[in-house]
Formats: C-alpha cells, sequence, structure tokens
C-alpha cells in the first residue's frame, strides 16, 4: 500500500519550499519530506522504552502494562528510559565538544604559524587569556593565542579538578549547585567516555544517578562545546558585528557558480568564502559572472554572522537547494547533514564535497581538511565547482524568486555596544531598567532546527510571535533563526508584532546607533552560539547578584530533530532557565523521568524546578507552549518583586 504524501502547504510555511518540492515531485526526486510521510513512529521507540544495550533483546516495556516490565537484564522501565535519554545527551553533547577541539587545534597551529589563519579577534583574545589567568603584558598575540589553545586542549586531557572553560564562563551560584551533585565536568573526553560506559549494560541502574549523568553532559555541551567554541571562533575570525544580509533560496544566481557551504564548523568554509574571491577570475573565464557562497544550516549562520554571507536553507529543506539546478558544489563539513543530499545530488548536477576523514557520504567526492592545508584544500574545492559549471543542465533550472532580508551579527559585544550608546558607563543598566520596569517582561531564546516531520517554520514563527507580542525580549540561533529571518522577524517589517513596550525598547536602542529601530528579534549565531545568550543571562545574573535560575528567561525549541538541541536544552536546564520543546523528547514511558525533568516530582527525589528553578516543557501546540512560557516568566517576574504593587513592595520592606 502506497502512503499519501502531506500536501506541500502542509510541509512548510514558506513559499520557496513549497515550490521546490513541488519540482522535486514531477520530477520523480524524492526528499526529506516525502520519507518522512513513508516512516511510520514506532511506539516503544517514540517513548523511549526499547533496550538495545546488548544481544539479549532488543528489550520493549509495554508502557500499557500488559507484558513484561523489566527488560532480561531486570532493567526497570526508568531505568530503560532514563539510560537511552542519557545516551541521546551523550550523543548530543559529544559532536559539539569535537567542534570545540577542532577549533582549538586550528588556533595552536595558526598561532605557531603552522597553519594558515590570521588571528582576527584580537581584543576577544587578551579577554579570555586574562579571564583564564593567562599573562598577556609584552607577549605577542600568537604567544598569547597559544597558550589560550593549550588550556583549551587541557580540557580535554585533565584527569582533575574543574574544566577550564567551566571556571571561565560559569556563574558561581550555579557552580555551587552542581558541586552539591557532583556533576561538574574535569575533561569533556573523560566525561563523554563515562557517560558511554554508565549506559553500557550492566553498569549504571540508577534513573536518579543516570539523569544527573544527563545534566553533567549538557554541562560538557556547554562548556566544551558552545562556549568553547564560539570563543575561539571569535578569536580566530573576528567577533561579530551588525550585518544585513539575504535569506532564502532567492539567494542561488543563475550567473554565477553557486557552491553551498553545510554543517556547522567554519573553518574549512571561511576559506571557501576567501578562494571564491581570490578565483573569481577563472569563474569568469568558464563563462559564469563569479561566485556565489551560500550557506546552509549553522555553517551558513557562522559565515552570515561575520561576514554577511546569504543563507539559502535551514536543515528541513537542505536538499531542496539542489533541486533548483544552479548549485554546482555542496561542501559539508559535520552535524546535521543529510545523507540523502547525495541521492538527491545524483539527479542533478551538484557535487557533494565531504571534508572531514569522520564525516563521509557515499558517492560523494572528499577533500580532506586539515588547519595546515586549508588554503589548498578550498582552492581545490572552488575549482571542482568551476569545473562543474558546464554540467548544468538548462531544462532543470528553477531558483524561487523569494528572499528576504534579515539583520544578524548580534554578538553580546554587539549589544553591549548598542546599549552603551544610551549609558556608556553602565550599558547593561538600559536593558536591565525595562525588564525591571515590565517594559520588557522577558527574554525568550528561540533555538534548534526545523524538522520534515512538522510544518517547517510554523511552530518557531507562532512561539516567536506569542512571545514579543507579550512584550518578550526574543533572541534566535541555528535553524530557528532560519525561520524567524525568511518570515520577517529580522527586519522591520516584523516590529508589527511586538508588544508596545518591547517596541518601544527596540525602537530606542536603535535611534541611540542611528537606526529606526534595532529588529524584533536578534540572531545571535549557530548552535554553538548559544553560548552567546548564556553569557548575556551570566552578565544580567551578576548585575543583580542572583543565580540565573531567578531571571524571568526561558528557551524554546519548536522544531527540534536533534539530540544536540536536547544537550543543549539540558545545559539550560542545569542553570535554572525553563526550557521548551516542541517535538517529543522520548521519555513519555517512564513517569518517574517525566516527574524528574518536569518538575512534577513530590516526593524528596530529584526534581529540577526545585533544585534550579528550571524545568522541561514538552509542549507541541506552540501557541499553548507560549501560554505556558509567559507563565514561567510571570511567576519570576513575580519572585523577584518585580510586578509588585506599591503596597507589596512596602510589605516585603
Ligand atoms: S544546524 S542542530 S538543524 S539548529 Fe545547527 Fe540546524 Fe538544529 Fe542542525
Amino acid at each position: 500500500m502506497t502512503k499519501k504524501l502531506r500536501t506541500v502547504e502542509d510541509v512548510s510555511m514558506d513559499s520557496a519550499v513549497r515550490e521546490l518540492l513541488t519540482k522535486a515531485r514531477d520530477e520523480g526526486v524524492e526528499t526529506a519530506f516525502d520519507r518522512a510521510d513513508l516512516h511510520t513512529m514506532c511506539g516503544f521507540g517514540a517513548t523511549g522504552v526499547c533496550c538495545i544495550q546488548c544481544l539479549e533483546g532488543p528489550c520493549r516495556i509495554a508502557p500499557n502494562g500488559k507484558g513484561p516490565q523489566q527488560g532480561i537484564c531486570g532493567a526497570s522501565v526508568d531505568t530503560i528510559v532514563a539510560r537511552n535519554f542519557l545516551m541521546k545527551l551523550t550523543q548530543g553533547a559529544a559532536p559539539h565538544a569535537e567542534h570545540g577541539r577542532e577549533v582549538a587545534i586550528a588556533l595552536l597551529e595558526a598561532a605557531e604559524g603552522r597553519a594558515p589563519y590570521e588571528i582576527k579577534g584580537g581584543d576577544k583574545l587578551i579577554s579570555i587569556a586574562e579571564g583564564l589567568g593567562v599573562a598577556t603584558k609584552d607577549r605577542s598575540v600568537n604567544d598569547i593565542a597559544k597558550e589560550v589553545a593549550l588550556v583549551a586542549i587541557e580540557d580535554f586531557q585533565k584527569q582533575t579538578g574543574v574544566m577550564n572553560w567551566v571556571k571561565l564562563r560559569g556563574q558561581k551560584h550555579s557552580i555551587d549547585k552542581w558541586n552539591e551533585l557532583s556533576m561538574v565536568p574535569v575533561n569533556a573526553h573523560l566525561e563523554v567516555a563515562q557517560s558511554v560506559t554508565r549506559t553500557a549494560m550492566g553498569c549504571d541502574a540508577d534513573p536518579t544517578n543516570l539523569l544527573i549523568g544527563g545534566l553533567k553532559m549538557g554541562l560538557v555541551d556547554g562548556y566544551a562545546g558552545l562556549h568553547m567554541s564560539t570563543d575561539l571562533q571569535d578569536i580566530l575570525f573576528g567577533v561579530p558585528k551588525a550585518v544585513k544580509a539575504q535569506y532564502n533560496m532567492g539567494v542561488l544566481d543563475e550567473s554565477q557558480i553557486n557552491i553551498a557551504v553545510h554543517g556547522h564548523l567554519p573553518l574549512m568554509s571561511e576559506k571557501v568564502v576567501e578562494w571564491s574571491r581570490k578565483l573569481k577570475s577563472e569563474a569568469i573565464a568558464a563563462g559564469a559572472t563569479g561566485i556565489n557562497v551560500v550557506g546552509i544550516c549553522c555553517t551558513g549562520n557562522e559565515l552570515l554572522m561575520r561576514q554577511g554571507v546569504s543563507v539559502a536553507s535551514s536543515f528541513a529543506s537542505q536538499e531542496l537547494a539542489i533541486v533548483s539546478g544552479v548549485l554546482e558544489a555542496m561542501v559539508v563539513d559535520i552535524q546535521c547533514i543529510m545523507p540523502g543530499i547525495q541521492l538527491v545530488a545524483e539527479c542533478y548536477h551538484t557535487e557533494i564535497i565531504t571534508t572531514l576523514s569522520y564525516v563521509k557520504i557515499p558517492g560523494a567526492s572528499h577533500v580532506e581538511f586539515h588547519p595546515e592545508t586549508a588554503d589548498e584544500a578550498a582552492q581545490e574545492i572552488v575549482r571542482k565547482a568551476i569545473a562543474n559549471f558546464k554540467h548544468r543542465n538548462p531544462d532543470k533550472i528553477a531558483i524561487p524568486q523569494v528572499k528576504t532580508e534579515a539583520y544578524a551579527g548580534f554578538s553580546v559585544e554587539q549589544i553591549v555596544a548598542a546599549l552603551s550608546a544610551i549609558n556608556k558607563d553602565d550599558p547593561l543598566a538600559p536593558l536591565l531598567e525595562a525588564i525591571v520596569s515590565g517594559q520588557i517582561k522577558g527574554v525568550a531564546a528561540i533555538v534548534g532546527c526545523t524538522s520534515p516531520r512538522v510544518n517547517q517554520d510554523m511552530a518557531n514563527v507562532a512561539v516567536t510571535k506569542e512571545l514579543l507580542k507579550n512584550n518578550v525580549l526574543v533572541v534566535a540561533t541555528g535553524c530557528s533563526a532560519h525561520s524567524l529571518a525568511k518570515h520577517d522577524l529580522m527586519n522591520e517589517k516584523g516590529l508589527q508584532y511586538c508588544g508596545e513596550g518591547l517596541k518601544g525598547v527596540l525602537k530606542a536602542v536603535g535611534n541611540a546607533v542611528g537606526l529606526d529601530s534595532l529588529p524584533p528579534t536578534l540572531h545571535m549565531g549557530s548552535c554553538v552560539d548559544n553560548s552567546r545568550p548564556a553569557d548575556l543571562l551570566t552578565a544580567i545574573a551578576d548585575k543583580l547578584n542572583i543565580h540565573i535560575g531567578k531571571l524571568p528567561v526561558v528557551g524554546s525549541c519548536p522544531e527540534t530533530h536533534s539530540f544536540k538541541a536536547l544537550s543543549i536544552g539540558t545545559y539550560f536546564l542545569a542553570h535554572g532557565v525553563d526550557v521548551h520543546v516542541g517535538v517529543s523528547p522520548q521519555i513519555s514511558g517512564s513517569q518517574f523521568v517525566i516527574d524528574t525533568l518536569m518538575g512534577d516530582r513530590t516526593d524528596e527525589g530529584l526534581n529540577l524546578d526545585k533544585l534550579f528553578g528550571g524545568k522541561l516543557i514538552y509542549e507541541s501546540d506552540p501557541y499553548v507552549a507560549a501560554a505556558k512560557l509567559l507563565e514561567r516568566i510571570e511567576l519570576k517576574r513575580k519572585a523577584l518583586g518585580f510586578d509588585n504593587t506599591a503596597a507589596e513592595v512596602a510589605a516585603s520592606e
């Protein structure tokens, strides 16, 4: 029996995606959107009760109580669900930690003169070095950078103590709480190895202990992944500043050679941009007008933030960029790369080029990236794209004429610089005053992905609009930022969705820096750049001398598909920030796990909400989700006395 596919309207809110999906279907090309319709969700896997940890099974616990209630080894459903959840968090944290390590190695080689990168973020280097206790006086940039890189690499080697990046970026109030639970990470590799060990058959069977292990993975992700990657990339490539760019498939250009860069690590793609500019004359000699580099997923976000490179697609629609028929090459690095891109590429002329020895796709070309030979690899890649230009099939070309202008580049440094225009001596004061007075009710980070299983962009946009309407300042990262940008929430048109209080603040800050207004939502970067909202929260909490968990701030991941989003979310949970996910985290098979993470436990056991002040919220309806997030913001405002009446203030004094 053939399954019925969703209509293109049910697949995506994005007209360009609808147009290209229609073309793909007409041309007999299958994409993830169609495969999502062909797959039936497994009820056991979806609730987290299927155990594949040994060869006795798989053992599956029936959630309705009918059938075996333990695995063959005797593992309870709580153990199985908690262990499966920890495995997912480990798989989320490990790639981010690898990202941090790859950048640390590149920085070391650059500093030693062995890799062709110029260190562009001098000020950031000094501030990170000082934070780490690295001497800066009378030392060269390369000398300081080398020592900073070695301190970073130590976070993958040391056997005792606390990770250097936790000491650098963690808030003292939080570290004290983590110490009580012995969950402060020592080194990222050690913690990942221990986590894999504890989930192996016959090891950790205590669901509470497994969940504490999960929180630890969140910290590994946050500090070895997010913070370290952002900090070192800012040192290597410069701190992002506000930029204007274009979003959506209309950024592809029929007259030029188009190269898409996709994945997360900017090490190779920065070089591809550089060499695309340098080799323009070869493109012209091949009959094109130039070379057009466009971004996909978070490699796209990285180049957008620092170079203003336009963005073609988020995760769910990555294959459709190829269906345009004008993509000469798609260069991929790591994470979120669908193997399906090669199957689609074989129907057109696009060459898929993998670049890391541990991320390959059958049928794709491979040009291996090493920091020392980055220039040679980038030239080879760009020349492959130029050579491929002549293989375009004119009958298969169709570029949707859809593109949207958006502002990005809102690093913490950029936000502070904008606020300094209002108060030079105390830049955070105007933001804090707006929050305390209620002009801004709170801050929300809209993060994470788009998924082929759900209507692309719909939940990301709906949650955001609800929050904006209620005067919540929204920052965004990852593919959710693509959703907001494409739907006018990163340009002035989106101001219509903001409540009056929020709009007033955005305009006041915008005016102070010579603009009509700041955009309605602030693009803070890629997945690893979730460190940036975290740094902003830490700065605000430190200014008030309170734990981050007391702030009226929330995180929301309405359309996630990735375990990385779960581990990033767990990082924020460990800081007491409420985290919403719109896609099931696959824990519903265990009431114990649900109650622990969602803050509903009434006994003395582990309860995230009581422990840190934030909890996991799973809600697939974006409007209900937004209402729940607003409720939590109000609760925290009340606890801080922000909305107290004069009588309440007097009584508290
Ligand atoms: S790329 S993890 S789909 S945000 Fe960072 Fe996008 Fe999610 Fe991948």
